[in-house]
């Protein structure tokens, strides 16, 4: 298992070499640094909270939560501009709440309520807020990669200089639609057809395998270079990383219409879904060293070092999350259910 504090070189899809991008020191925008810790705090108190629900009986379906892997999510939604679009899997809260999606309406999906994102159809797998720019949410493995290879040759067929990104996980890139999508993309990128950025969050396991088990070329980015697309391999844990890199990606995908890959090493720190309890696969101290390294603790002590965050902040933005957390929950419990005549509406052949 990759260790997330080691980064061996990664190579390239065109052989010129590795960036491990190491943090500024310099803090460039404070208020929005700071904005981006509080929303992380919202993040990983949104997520114990569905935990608590989903045993509550209050979340049906099925439940995947981020905590641990914040930065990624955090550090490209940062750096996208509110007409660009993104596709992720199944782990998506976190990805809804950093792009604005409201918090209730994020619970409230999950609790299938007809206030939710995707008023109560989607549940925790299927979060949709298409006005912001978020195409889902995917419960198959890997079936969104084609999506938003699609989606990207659309906006630069439609003209103007939008683009897509692409988080998936580190288990969909052995899937076929992975291999034959970004091929696609590879060749549409040749004429500039092509923007897309592709995110792997390798938090080092798919389910209970572990990346060393179920890829035979660990170093995931390499494995872009068979479709002529660059790559490259980050710290996914520092969002200060994590935010470079995505800029850089994001300005060169929309001014070339090329695809670029970028794979951020992150760890989940839950297990897999809510079913998985014990956890077989890993030792409490594989978690535990993981957790020396959590996100949001990386970026409060940039902050705290910056002279931009003290304990009373922290406690501050400890409460705030609570807050809205506590607001979502409400809001989702108080929302009604969807109609009964709503199950004929969103769906194909609904006639037949
Ligand atoms: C096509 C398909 N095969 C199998 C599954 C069962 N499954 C659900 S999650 C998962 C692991 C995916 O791992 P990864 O892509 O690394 O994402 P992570 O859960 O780590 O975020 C699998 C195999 C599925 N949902 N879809």
């Amino acid at each position: 298992m990759a260790e997330p504090s080691r980064h061996e070189p990664a190579s390239t899809g065109d052989g010129a070499g590795t960036a491990v991008a190491t943090p500024p020191r310099q803090i460039r925008d404070p208020d929005d640094a700071l904005a981006w810790y509080r929303r992380m705090v919202v993040a990983r108190r949104f997520e114990e909270e569905t935990e608590r629900a989903f045993r509550r009986g209050k979340i049906g379906g099925y439940l995947h939560v981020y905590s641990g892997q914040e930065a990624v999510a955090a550090g490209f939604l940062a750096e996208m501009r509110d007409d660009d679009i993104f596709f992720t899997a199944y782990r998506d809260h976190a990805h809804a709440l950093f792009r604005g999606s409201p918090p209730g309406a994020v619970m409230a999906e999950l609790f299938g309520k007809a206030t939710g994102v995707a008023r109560g159809k989607g549940g925790s797998m299927h979060l949709f807020d298409v006005p912001r720019g978020f195409y889902g949410g995917y419960g198959i493995v890997g079936g969104h990669i084609p999506l938003a290879v699609g989606a990207a040759y659309a906006l630069r067929y439609q003209g103007g200089d939008r683009v897509c990104l692409c988080f998936m996980g580190d288990g969909a890139i052995n899937s076929g639609g992975f291999h034959e999508a970004m091929n696609m993309a590879g060749l549409w990128g040749q004429e500039g057809l092509c923007p897309l950025l592709v995110i792997v969050e390798n938090n080092q396991f798919a389910m209970g395998t572990p990346v060393a088990r179920s890829s035979a070329v660990t170093d995931l980015a390499s494995r872009f270079a068979a479709y002529g697309i660059p790559a490259e391999r980050i710290d996914g844990m520092d969002f200060f990383t994590v935010r470079a890199a995505a800029r850089r990606a994001i300005a060169a995908v929309r001014s070339s219409g090329r695809p670029v890959a970028i794979e951020a090493l992150t760890y989940r720190f839950a297990g897999h879904g809510a079913a998985d309890l014990f956890q077989p696969y890993r030792s409490r101290e594989d978690v535990e060293r993981a957790r020396g390294r959590d996100p949001i603790l990386i970026l409060e002590r940039r902050l705290r070092e910056a002279g931009l965050l003290d304990d009373a902040a922290v406690a501050a933005a400890a409460a705030e999350a609570e807050a809205i957390v506590a607001d979502a929950v409400r809001f989702a419990e108080e929302s009604p259910a969807p109609p009964a005549e709503a199950l004929h509406t969103d769906v194909y052949g609904a006639d037949a």
